[in-house]
């Protein structure tokens, strides 16, 4: 048996599961009237309402006991302070570095990173000034209207979320953001479609510059303005890269003073912390990319000083492991009630499955236990005129996380208190369902036959007792934004560090860069054939040279 079932406190959590597992949440409820007060934290302007789980306080006290057992304190502390917890990679994971206003050190190797984290801070701050002052200007002349952000994954994700979330922060008479990722030929053009290039800004945004999309599109979008502009410098002053492969951006032709430089403890899922969020600043401007840092911050201090049971990432990657790992839960959805947090749910979809998507421990064993669940999710009110029925009624476990300011910044008619309407009610029919006395009570009302009623009745039964989450956030701001894309990151590595897994390498995706390159050599006729190749892949690679044209 693995360490983590081999602890004390996996198995009294498994006798106890034992004995909850048909508890339903109505009765705690009617026992308890308390369980809101009991089961809910306010931190960093973020209400957590996890009192409609299936837990008790002797199933929060066991949790935490996991945690404890399992050493997390002395996790948090390495995260923060620059061990080397990407065992494989031998990085550290210091995006909490990023954010680090208090001015203390952090070391990596022996050497004070803050102040290169200023520099660059500080050249961000000197771009976007530019920009809005008008004195980067484009090859004739014309002050910037647009920006580009030529990146995927890591250097897309993150950019694209935050500033559709924080739309209302725009920078007065801003710049327009676009985000060119897929290396589908159709993203590339209709991008190029919508933009003037004498007053677009380009950058190239890519930790390795080796990735082969963010590379296709640079070098096509380069061709695009070569075929405009033919003097080097006025064609330089069209691009930009964020990289901490300053040596490839150098040989693509970005000149030095348009780099800017981020580092291999960033890891690409983490790094909308650095320079990679450069759209972000220049959308929004410097102070509010700040505030995003700042918001960050917040929720590190929390998650590093609070006692566990009062510390809400710990708390709800706790609530994660009861539902993954005892309950057998598989799914996890995160719904934002916020149409401007629709990209929300696809940032942590890879913030969460490209890092707990894991099956051997750090040292490299098998695990024997499931870890990171699927994530997905969509924006309310839509998915409940949709998937929501098989949250009611389907047979899986699924356990959900909702997510809804409480001030709007568009205060029209009642539409902020619709929405929160449905948002309440949603969580309450979850958990409370409805029994088989009351609907036959309700068919009864609505004067149904006897046979009307025998038919019906099992179809409008609901189970309830299914768990969710309640994030109330007070208002989304930067600040706001970043505690609460702080508060998930932790929730993830906590669950990570719990499963005695690496929530920092990613050697799937990796494997599917390389595996890619090969296919394409073939392809593209420089190899004859994929080494060992497999009779479909082969076939398929076939059918498409034969059809191609
Ligand atoms: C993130 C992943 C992955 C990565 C992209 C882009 O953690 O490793 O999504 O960000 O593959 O990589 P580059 O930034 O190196 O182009």
């Amino acid at each position: 048996m693995s360490r983590l079932r081999d602890k004390q406190s996996w198995q009294a959590l498994k006798d106890h599961f034992d004995e909850v597992k048909q508890v339903h949440m109505r009765d705690l409820f009617a026992k308890d009237k308390q369980r809101f007060e009991k089961f809910s934290i306010k931190r960093c302007g973020i209400l957590l309402d996890y009192s409609k789980n299936r837990i008790t306080e002797e199933t929060l006290a066991r949790l935490v006991e996991l945690a404890r057992e399992s050493d997390l304190r002395q996790g948090i502390n390495d995260l923060f302070s620059g061990a080397r917890v990407n065992t494989t990679e031998q990085r550290p994971a210091l995006h909490t570095a990023l954010r680090n206003l208090s001015g203390t050190s952090v070391f990596v190797d022996g050497e004070d990173i803050m102040p290169s984290i200023q520099m660059q801070l500080d050249k961000m701050r000197s771009f976007v000034n530019e920009i809005y002052r008008g004195s980067w200007r484009g090859y004739n002349g014309q002050a910037i209207t647009d920006v580009v952000n030529i990146g995927i994954g890591g250097s897309d994700l993150g950019p694209v979320m935050v500033t559709e979330a924080l739309k209302p922060y725009r920078m007065p008479r801003g710049v327009n953001v676009h985000f060119m990722s897929n290396v589908d030929g159709s993203h590339v053009v209709d991008i190029l479609n919508s933009i003037r290039p004498e007053t677009t800004l380009f950058i190239i945004a890519s930790k390795s510059f080796t990735t082969q999309e963010s590379l296709s599109n640079a070098l096509t979008v380069r061709r695009w303005m070569e075929d405009r502009v033919k003097d080097s410098d006025k064609l330089n002053r069209h691009f930009i890269a964020v990289t901490a492969n300053k040596e490839a951006a150098l040989e693509f032709g970005i000149p030095e003073n348009h780099i800017l430089e981020f580092w291999d403890w960033v890891g690409g899922r983490y790094s909308l912390w650095s320079a990679v969020g450069l759209s972000i600043a220049i959308y929004l401007g410097m102070d509010n990319f700040e505030e995003l840092l700042a918001g960050a911050n917040e929720m590190d201090i929390h998650f590093r000083n609070s006692p566990f049971d009062q510390n809400m990432p710990v708390l709800m990657a706790l609530l994660g492991i009861w539902y993954n790992n005892f309950f057998g839960g598989q799914t996890h959805a995160i719904l934002p009630y916020d149409q401007h947090l629709h990209r929300f749910s696809a940032y942590f979809q890879q913030g969460d499955m490209e890092s707990n998507g894991k099956s051997v421990t750090r040292d490299g064993e098998p695990v024997d236990y499931t870890t990171g669940p699927i994530i997905w999710g969509e924006t309310g009110t839509n998915g409940q005129h949709a998937y929501f029925q098989l949250l009611h009624q389907g047979t899986r476990p699924i356990s959900a996380d909702f997510i809804a300011p409480v001030e709007t910044y568009y205060p029209i008619n009642e539409h902020q208190t619709i929405l929160l309407a449905n948002f309440f009610a949603q969580t309450r029919a979850l958990m409370m369902g409805k029994t088989e006395a009351e609907v036959r009570e309700e068919l009864e009302a609505e004067g149904r036959s006897v046979e009307e009623i025998e038919r019906l009745a099992p179809h409008k039964v609901l189970e309830g007792n299914r768990p969710t989450n309640t994030l109330l956030i007070d208002k989304i701001t930067p600040r706001t934004l970043g505690s609460l894309i702080a508060l998930y990151e932790h929730k993830i590595f906590v669950q990570g560090y719990i499963w005695n897994i690496n929530p920092f390498d990613q050697w799937g995706v990796e494997f599917g860069k390389k595996t890619t390159s090969e296919i394409l050599d073939v392809l593209m006729a420089k190899q004859d054939e994929v080494k060992n190749c497999d009779a479909s892949t082969h076939g398929l690679m076939q059918y498409f040279k034969q059809n191609q044209y």
